[in-house]
């Protein structure tokens, strides 16, 4: 593999070897320790079916910041990514075997953070996502591709996992039942986002869609959120999927793949941080968006968990997995924070009220 990583690395002018690097769970990252640094990755062509228009995206989208950081007086160097071409000037490279890669300059001083140290962290991240929204507040929806169909509608989700349970190709539904059993439970649920945006009560914005707390670099010297990253599934969507998915593990007392179901709780202190620090940087928010803010916690929660337990029946195919069974155990723990987060709507309304 090195070897070929070495190939690669020359389309883009460098030499240096790159070695693996971070805890992503969708494409291949290696750093490359030049002077400066740089990422190196593998898009995942089996999540992202045109590689080619994710890249455009995020050019479009970079560019679109850079300008704005810029006119704002901040550094356009750090607080965003940068695409590093090839020799021949492309924003990807395509292997003969078919394998796309692209570059990044590496974001030095700075770190991405699996799990929140404090609450003080979490707000300033909150404050980056938030930001990033406002930022392509004026940018162009219509010149996105959607990288992935359907991303985040959890409806089709469901349905998804449906079709996997009736399929069963591993034949693992059975050891399972009581986790489908409760993964179906929440039907009546799960068009409440999407059915708002279909009848126009909730606007689309350009969203990020991915922001776990390691999606986000935080500055080793000022501890501010600094630069947002993973830029693949920036898409039209909706405000309350990425406040939603921030709080499944950023405000989760425990991590993603926790097993011990009793220590999956949900931590009311972040989420009050966490909604502080977003509502503060985001701009102005309709009605409809504010009633859903806690629901969204509960629902992008549960749509990660049926993701989870629809890759554990169709046999690890999407996630990548660290050890047997582990998207089931992540399947449990985010079904249990969902129920946990549902039990607490009163007090998270409660901050809401006060906040907003
Ligand atoms: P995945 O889609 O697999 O999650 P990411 O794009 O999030 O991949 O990258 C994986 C990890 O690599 C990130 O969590 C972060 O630690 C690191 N990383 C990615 N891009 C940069 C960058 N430009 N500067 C510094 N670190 C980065
Ligand atoms: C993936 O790429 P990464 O690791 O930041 C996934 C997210 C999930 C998350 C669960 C493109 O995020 O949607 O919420 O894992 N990204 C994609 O941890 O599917
Ligand atoms: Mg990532």
């Amino acid at each position: 593999m090195s070897c070929d990583l070495n190939e690669v690395l020359s389309k883009f002018d460098i030499s240096m070897s790159a070695a693996s690097y971070g805890n992503g769970h969708i494409n291949d990252t290696y750093l490359v320790e030049s002077n400066p640094k740089y990422i190196l990755q593998k898009i995942n062509s089996n999540v992202f079916k045109n590689p080619p228009q994710v890249m455009d995206n995020i050019e479009k989208v970079t560019n679109h910041l850079r300008k704005k950081i810029a006119e704002q007086g901040g550094d356009p160097d750090r607080e965003t990514m940068l695409v590093i071409k090839t020799k021949d000037g492309s924003n990807y490279y395509k292997t003969e075997d078919g394998e796309y890669f692209r570059m990044y300059r590496f974001v030095d001083n700075a770190t991405s953070y699996d799990n929140a140290e404090n609450a003080k962290m979490f707000y300033e991240a909150a404050r980056a996502f938030g930001r990033f929204q406002k930022l392509l507040s004026d940018f162009p929806m219509k010149e996105l591709y959607e990288t992935i169909p359907k991303f985040h509608d959890t409806r089709n989700r469901f349905l998804n996992l449906k079709k996997a349970i009736e399929n069963d190709v591993c034949g693992r539904a059975a050891e399972i039942a009581e986790d489908i059993e409760l993964a179906l439970s929440f039907e009546d649920e799960v068009g409440v986002i999407v059915d708002g945006i279909a009848d126009g009560s909730l606007p689309l914005r350009v969203t990020h869609n991915d922001t776990k707390l390691n999606n986000v670099l935080i500055d080793d010297i000022t501890g501010k959120g600094l630069c947002v990253i993973d830029l693949d599934t920036v898409m039209p969507g909706s405000l309350l999927y990425d406040f939603g998915d921030a709080l499944r593990i950023g405000a989760s007392n425990a991590a993603e793949d926790e097993t011990d179901l009793s220590k999956v709780t949900f931590n009311l202190e972040y989420f009050e941080s966490f909604a502080r620090g977003f509502l503060e940087e985001v701009g102005s928010i309709t009605d409809r968006e504010r009633e859903l803010l806690a629901f969204s916690a509960m629902l992008i929660t549960y749509e990660c968990g049926i993701r989870f337990l629809t890759d554990y029946l169709e046999g690890d195919t999407y996630f990548k997995i660290h050890r047997e069974k582990h998207n089931i155990d992540r399947a449990r723990n985010q079904l249990k924070l969902a129920c946990d987060i549902r039990s607490k709507f009163p007090q998270m309304n409660e901050i809401i009220g006060r906040i907003v």
